[in-house]
């Protein structure tokens, strides 16, 4: 992880410019600027400093060192050939360009930046996925990041962040609250526990996710809201830098946004989980992706027998989850 100077921003409004003595002073890194937080072994409780960190930063690297189980190798192989059926069309679950929200067309003519649904019977390899998803371990931070037991955890969403094929970018935005929210409304959900705990898993070398520390606890600044949405330097912004086998968990709504470059491969496995304490609250964001369509099918056969008690309860969530919230829409369709 680097720190990443910011350069200001360029669409500032005029009540913005007059504060200039203070974008300034961001513009050195200051004592009060969160630090870059990179969790590995020599941690005495890893679990409890990457909670600390979450908390404090909104996001967190762990060293690929804590997850011995992790086969990046197999992973690798596996997410090639997903992404190749993907890209040809034969795999209809895809992110595609340009559009940023669910949903997507099934078309992928205009190049595609996900892979969607890698725990899909259909997908040859979801076994090796299932490995990553269900992996005791990464389960065991995630119970620790959302403060729940690992018996309320709720299986979600399993998809893959890949190259386009042409230099694409998602505008800054929090996944689950609008770009138009009042700052009451922004607090109101920020207020709430998070309720999940979402993770970028890096195959290869990764610097496509770009966010503002701290700003999963409070609402956009004038400076953030009036900004370009594709605004290139907003002021604190860090790009969360990830060698291959690290893993970043963050805050969905913290104010984030995807820079990507297609001459740069990128397979990045981008999950999250939730859990019973959320009640409805992560059923949209959940469900809007199609998740419930298949899941309720799923059977956990092929599993080794503990994983598949696990999946087997963590699916059982998700489908009550489908039944209690009935159909969720969409969070933002026509974008
Ligand atoms: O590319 C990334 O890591 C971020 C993706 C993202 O923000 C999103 O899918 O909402
Ligand atoms: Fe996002």
């Amino acid at each position: 992880m680097d720190f990443q100077p910011d350069r200001g921003g360029k669409k500032e409004s005029a009540k913005a410019t007059m504060r200039l003595p203070i974008a300034v002073a961001v513009d050195t890194p200051a004592a009060s600027e969160p630090s870059i937080s990179n969790i590995d072994t020599s941690s005495n409780n890893p679990y409890k400093a990457a909670r600390e960190a979450l908390d404090r930063d909104g996001f967190v690297v762990l060293s690929a060192s804590l997850f011995p189980s992790f086969d990046l190798e197999a992973l690798r192989a596996a997410a090639s050939h997903i992404t190749k059926e993907a890209r040809s069309g034969t795999w209809p679950y895809i992110r595609t360009l340009p559009k940023q929200f669910p949903p997507w067309p099934q078309d992928p003519s205009h190049g595609i930046w996900g892979v969607q649904h890698l725990l899909h019977p259909l997908n040859t390899g979801h076994l090796v996925f299932a490995k990553s998803y269900f992996d005791k371990e990464l389960l065991k931070y995630v119970a620790e990041l959302i403060g729940c037991d690992e018996g309320d955890l709720t299986m979600e969403l399993y998809n893959m962040l890949v190259r386009p094929d042409e230099d694409f970018s998602l505008r800054w935005h929090r996944d689950d609250i609008t770009a138009s929210a009042t700052p009451e409304e922004e607090l109101e959900r920020l207020n709430k526990p998070a309720y999940h705990a979402q993770w970028n898993l890096a195959l290869y070398d990764d610097a496509s996710l770009v966010l503002i520390p701290g700003t999963h606890k409070r609402a956009r600044t004038d400076s953030e809201r009036n900004a370009d949405p594709y605004e290139a330097h907003l002021p604190g912004q860090i790009t969360v830098k990830l060698k291959a086998g690290e893993v970043a968990f963050y805050n969905n709504n913290i104010l984030h946004r995807g820079v990507y470059d297609s001459k740069k491969e990128r397979m990045t496995l981008h999950g999250s989980i939730g859990t019973t304490l959320a009640g409805e609250e992560r059923a949209r964001n959940v469900l809007q992706h199609g998740v419930g369509e298949w899941a309720k099918e799923w059977d956990v056969d092929g599993f080794e027998p503990e994983m598949a008690e696990r999946a087997k309860r963590m699916r059982e969530r998700l489908v009550e989850l489908g039944k209690t919230s009935g159909d969720v829409g969409f969070f933002s369709k026509d974008e």
